[in-house]
């Protein structure tokens, strides 16, 4: 079978770690072509893999039939832009979270994708693709530990892009909590219809910027009245820590945290801990990467998420952001899944 061949718009940080694991490590498909604002930031994709062409703009690599799919890892606002693109070229794409800064621009590429008939659309929720979450989603679904009741999650960051970025609770909720919002909706396969949020005292380093709060809990709660309780910490500065603890009606799970070399020397022993969601994750990037490439191979749902599931994020943290701005329980408003993306 020939190799899917892949552009890539957008050669930063993920964009880059895609290109290379498509190129050294995943099966089936082959990075052809790349965009980035100046061709500088694409060099060193160039240099380490010269087949790879260079195009200048997004829309000419959409277009080029040496691209059969497309993978969107530029900045959030071209993400729509992009994605609507490629489906009007009748390519599958993927691209990162969020799918768009807005409902509205997932709407319009629902309605699009819709039209075509054809499901041409994943989004990069990895989370699903982790081996602990999906430890986690067998146990609850053999049904042995009965309904579950309350999680108990924590999304902290370390926090090393402050001063170099203006923090923001809008951004903690679309660019961290967002994770949470997915996966946890997917584990429990209950989505969430409402949100409220506990503030109380702030980390020094969020002090420092007017009207930022960190860190934050949100308690979401899913169709089903099962609650969700998350900290949001985007400065915990100590490490990388994602946690995940659910208490069933039988017993509670846990999912499992990554376990390193232990060190003993001068009286005392140690640990390294993650640091970075790319490293914490990375066996979950490369398996989603590699179920989108095989979804198009097989044509077949590989369950990576897709456009349903970013819209139905998306009114999730629209409902995130305005409870933590008023105090308020704040409903979603969840319409009925589309027949198209009812599985
Ligand atoms: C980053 O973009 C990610 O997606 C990480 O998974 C998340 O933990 C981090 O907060 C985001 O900035």
């Amino acid at each position: 079978m020939e190799k899917i061949r892949i552009g890539v718009i957008g050669t930063g940080h993920i964009g880059t770690e895609h290109t290379e694991r498509i190129m050294t490590l995943l099966q089936g498909a082959t990075v052809t072509a790349c965009s980035d604002i100046k061709k500088e930031y694409c060099q060193h994709l160039l240099d380490k893999f010269p087949t790879i062409a260079f195009f200048e703009l997004p829309e000419e690599l959409i277009a080029s039939d040496t691209v059969d799919a497309v993978l969107v890892t530029c900045s959030n606002p071209k993400h729509a832009e992009y994605t609507m693109r490629a489906v009007e070229c009748g390519k599958p794409v993927f691209c990162e979270k969020p799918l768009g800064v807005n409902r509205e621009e997932i709407s319009a590429i629902m309605d699009k994708e819709i039209a075509g008939g054809k499901h041409l659309v994943s989004v990069g929720f990895m989370r699903r693709f982790d081996k602990g979450y999906r430890e986690m989603k067998q146990l609850l679904k053999s049904g042995d530990l009965g309904e579950p009741l309350i999680a108990y999650c924590a999304h902290r960051n370390v926090g090393d892009w402050i001063g170099r970025l203006t923090p923001s609770n809008a951004q903690g909720v679309v660019g961290t909590a967002i994770h949470e919002i997915d996966v946890m909706s997917w584990l429990l396969d209950d989505p969430f219809v409402s949100a409220q949020a506990l503030i109380g005292k702030s980390n020094a380093t969020a002090q420092q910027f007017p009207g930022f709060r960190d860190p934050v809990i949100l308690n979401m709660r899913t169709k089903s009245d099962t609650m969700v309780m998350l900290e949001v910490n985007v400065i915990a500065k100590y490490g990388y820590d994602i946690n995940c603890d659910i208490v069933c009606e039988e017993g509670k799970i846990r999912m499992p945290e990554p376990t390193h070399t232990m060190v003993w020397r001068d009286g005392a022993a140690s640990t390294p801990i993650e640091v970075s969601w790319k490293n914490r994750f990375r066996e979950a990037f490369d398996a989603e990467i590699q179920a989108w490439i095989d979804s198009i191979r097989y044509d077949k749902d590989m369950d990576v998420a897709n456009t349903w599931d970013a819209y139905r994020a998306s009114l999730m943290t629209d409902a995130c952001i305005e409870a933590e701005k008023t105090g308020e329980l704040t409903y979603c408003g969840l319409p009925e899944c589309p027949d198209f993306y009812k599985k």
